[in-house]
């Protein structure tokens, strides 16, 4: 029997989804966007789940599509248009979107929507050994699944321009200093550090934390006149949760607090 394209792990408070068709380096066929999608729908649906943590099985995070499925279209030509509009796209609005941080944990070459896919996630950690590649150039096509848009806002244009036209593999460390990423770490301790985020965003006031993921997203586009009013409601919505009154009681109480994550 075939091995399921994505696997999930429900842990204490957050989800491990890895990716995995690690013959072809992770790469994306519908079954596998299918099952990725239901399995954020399910954590999204899940009110004990606060934090998910993706990464791929095997040496590879992920190398985008899989190309494969391109070759056998023979003489038609495929319309890209039409699985960026039924998959790419909804998956990095849903990854973008989902109420609670999402942690990646690069564990080895991530190219064409793979790489973006990464780069769409709150904290991005990466192996040491891993590289990110802006694969698309090499076989004619546009950088995809947000790429154009993160990656000027990340590392600024020259770069941006840089890693989309030559499509260079970038190392772990380099994609750091950049600012690409969060962190690179060794290889050995990816998953361990990547498992500590996700266990202490699971006792995190995740309400408030959305609504964090709500602002940065918002002042992409926002004027600071904007930015300045969104912050006062988001502020207003963060200021109703029970974990503001917790983290405010426990500051006074020198103790611990208790979140429960909840938005009321
Ligand atoms: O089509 C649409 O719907 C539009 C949306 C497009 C989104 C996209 O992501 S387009 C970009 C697609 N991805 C790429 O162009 C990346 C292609 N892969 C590579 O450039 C390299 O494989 C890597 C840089 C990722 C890694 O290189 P390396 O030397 O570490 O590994 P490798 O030997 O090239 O690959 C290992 C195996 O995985 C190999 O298979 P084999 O020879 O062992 O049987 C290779 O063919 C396979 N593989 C890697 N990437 C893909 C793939 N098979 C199918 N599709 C792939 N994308």
């Amino acid at each position: 029997m075939d091995e399921p394209p994505i696997l999930v792990e429900k842990r204490d408070g957050y989800r491990l989804v890895t990716l995995n068709r690690p013959q072809r380096l992770n790469s994306f066929n519908e079954a596998m966007h299918q099952a990725l999608k239901a399995a954020l729908d399910e954590a999204e649906s899940d009110g004990s789940c606060r934090a998910l943590l993706l990464t791929g099985a095997g040496r590879g995070f992920c190398a985008g599509q899989d190309l494969s499925d391109r070759l056998a279209s023979g003489d038609k030509k495929p319309d890209l248009g039409a699985t960026i509009s039924a998959y790419y796209n909804p998956l990095i609005r849903k990854l973008r979107a989902l109420p609670f941080p999402v942690v990646t944990a690069v564990n080895g070459v991530a190219a064409g929507a793979g790489a973006n896919i990464a780069l769409n996630c709150d904290i991005v950690l990466a192996a040491r050994s891993a590289k990110f590649v802006q694969a698309f150039a090499k076989i004619g096509l546009v950088p995809d699944s947000g790429g154009t848009w993160v990656l000027p806002r990340l590392v600024g244009a020259a770069r941006a321009r840089g890693l989309a036209m030559l499509a260079e593999p970038l190392p772990a460390d380099k994609a750091e200093s950049w600012g690409l990423i969060w962190k690179a770490v060794d290889d050995a301790d990816l998953m361990g550090e990547a498992e500590k985020l996700c266990a202490q965003f699971a006792t995190a006031p995740t309400a408030g934390l959305a609504l964090i993921k709500r602002a940065l997203d918002a002042s992409e586009t926002n004027t600071v006149d904007q930015q300045l009013d969104l912050e006062r409601d988001l502020q207003r919505e963060a200021g109703n949760t029970p974990d503001y009154a917790e983290g405010v009681r426990a500051f006074m109480e020198k103790r611990a607090p208790n979140f429960t994550g909840r938005k009321g």
